[in-house]
């Protein structure tokens, strides 16, 4: 999947064409708008993810829409609210928790930072707006992909409606009282922006909602817009001081950056299952470890290990680096850190942990080793301290991509 939205990346990077965000809307001051407040407030843009997507790859999704919508604002014409997807029965989730009932974005992220860079809106606060009724989506596109993303050679920004129907896989974030007044398929590829075309063929629309929102691209990856919207991106405070005072009680740090721990995510589950030519076996992480400590940091021997490995594989490695005289530390979540904020916070707290390391190792492609490779870029670090990856045991070892902070 991965793969290859980074290959898309690419080929939208070198595109020139730029959309024309304001194309189609009817004026604010022109009589068929309604007045201003009607305007103002009651234009959401809904949207799902493919249900497998991990919670990582979402806030990618999210951040191509927030920049896409805070564009429109910077225009002065703020007609579009996004609606913030709440997260439901992720994939990776497997406590009782995380499974029961959909999380508002307030549980992981400062949500007024959100609002500082883009217009978005929690679905509760849509709720508020139509109290008593159940909420009716004017439109749902169901957006496919083509066939084949480069026919004749080139990759083309296009979409094109489909005439067969097709039916919506998703869960309307765990509410029953959502509903789609009309649905249509769209296959699309192509930049973000692009969905304005779509929402410019029903003017009427109110609220428009987007599945597989995962498939149009970013705008502009890795430009300054897009590092103002990761920068809002800030997590909920209350997790940052879990994560703070495990750094400051476990790990003896008190500054940003810990200049004591070096910070590895090693990646298993479906990543060492399916992709064992990318990902190293437990021996091959030890040596691995070993080598980038004795190059690059002889001094250091705290180890913080953001995982997501079985109860076994987690004690193996444990007892490996022990021989070699590593400390290694993990996160271990008390029974009321698991029952606010379930996996998805628990995760977040490691990923805020292994931003704050002196140098960060993470795991090939892996997206939630981007996340904390943004994060560390955020906070200042040199970026030779942040893009190492843990290679396979054998063949080629890919050089990470580095993405480093445009301010
Ligand atoms: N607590 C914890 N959870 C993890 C860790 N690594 C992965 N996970 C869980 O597994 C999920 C991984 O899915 P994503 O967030 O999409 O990241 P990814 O699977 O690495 O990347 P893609 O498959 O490329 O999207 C995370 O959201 C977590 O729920 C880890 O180090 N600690
Ligand atoms: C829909 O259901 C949710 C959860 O049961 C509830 O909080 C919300 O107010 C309901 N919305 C409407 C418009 O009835
Ligand atoms: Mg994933």
């Amino acid at each position: 999947m991965f793969t290859f939205c980074t290959l898309l990346f690419m080929n939208v990077n070198l595109m020139s064409a730029v959309q024309n965000v304001d194309s189609g809307y009817c004026d604010i001051a022109g009589e068929s708008c309604g007045t201003q407040t009607d305007l103002l407030q009651e234009r959401y843009i809904f949207y799902d993810v493919n249900p497998p997507e991990g919670f990582n790859l979402r806030r990618d999704v999210y951040m191509r829409f927030a920049t896409l919508l805070a564009a429109q604002n910077s225009e002065k014409r703020e007609l579009w609210h996004l609606v913030l997807p709440p997260w439901y029965r992720l994939y990776h989730w497997k406590s009782q928790t995380s499974k029961s009932k959909p999380v508002h974005w307030s549980l992981f992220f400062d949500v007024d930072s959100l609002k500082s860079y883009a217009p978005v809106v929690e679905l509760h606060e849509v709720f508020a707006k139509y109290p008593n009724k159940p909420l009716e989506i004017d439109v749902l596109f169901i957006l496919q992909n083509f066939e084949d993303a480069f026919e004749g050679g080139t990759f083309v920004e296009k979409w094109e409606i489909v005439k067969d129907k097709c039916e919506y896989d998703g869960l309307f974030w765990g509410y029953k009282n959502i509903t789609a007044k009309e649905i249509i398929c769209v296959k699309f590829q192509g930049k973000i922006s692009k969905l304005w075309e779509l929402i410019n063929l029903h003017k009427s629309a109110k609220k428009v909602m987007f599945h597989h929102a995962e498939i149009p691209l970013h705008n502009n990856y890795g430009s300054k817009s897009y590092w103002e919207c990761r920068k809002s991106m800030k997590f909920n405070e209350e997790l940052v001081n879990i994560a703070k005072n495990f750094i400051r009680n476990h790990l003896n740090c008190d500054s940003d950056k810990c200049s004591s721990i070096i910070s590895i995510h090693w990646r298993r589950q479906d990543f060492a299952r399916s992709r064992k030519d990318e990902v190293p076996s437990i021996p091959g992480t030890v040596k691995q470890i070993q080598k980038f400590i004795k190059k690059n940091a002889p001094t250091i021997n705290k180890l913080f290990v953001a995982t997501d490995a079985s109860t076994t594989e987690i004690n193996t490695l444990e007892k490996e680096l022990a021989k070699l005289n590593f400390q290694v530390y993990f996160y271990m979540p008390s029974k009321s850190v698991i029952d606010t904020y379930n996996d998805g916070g628990i995760a977040i707290i490691e990923q805020i942990i292994c931003s704050h390391g002196a140098f960060f190792i993470g795991t090939h492609e892996s997206t939630f080793s981007f996340r904390i490779q943004e994060e560390r870029e955020i906070l200042g670090f040199d970026s030779t301290t942040t893009f190492n990856i843990l290679c396979p045991d054998h063949g080629k070892c890919e050089k990470p991509s580095k993405w480093t902070i445009v301010n």
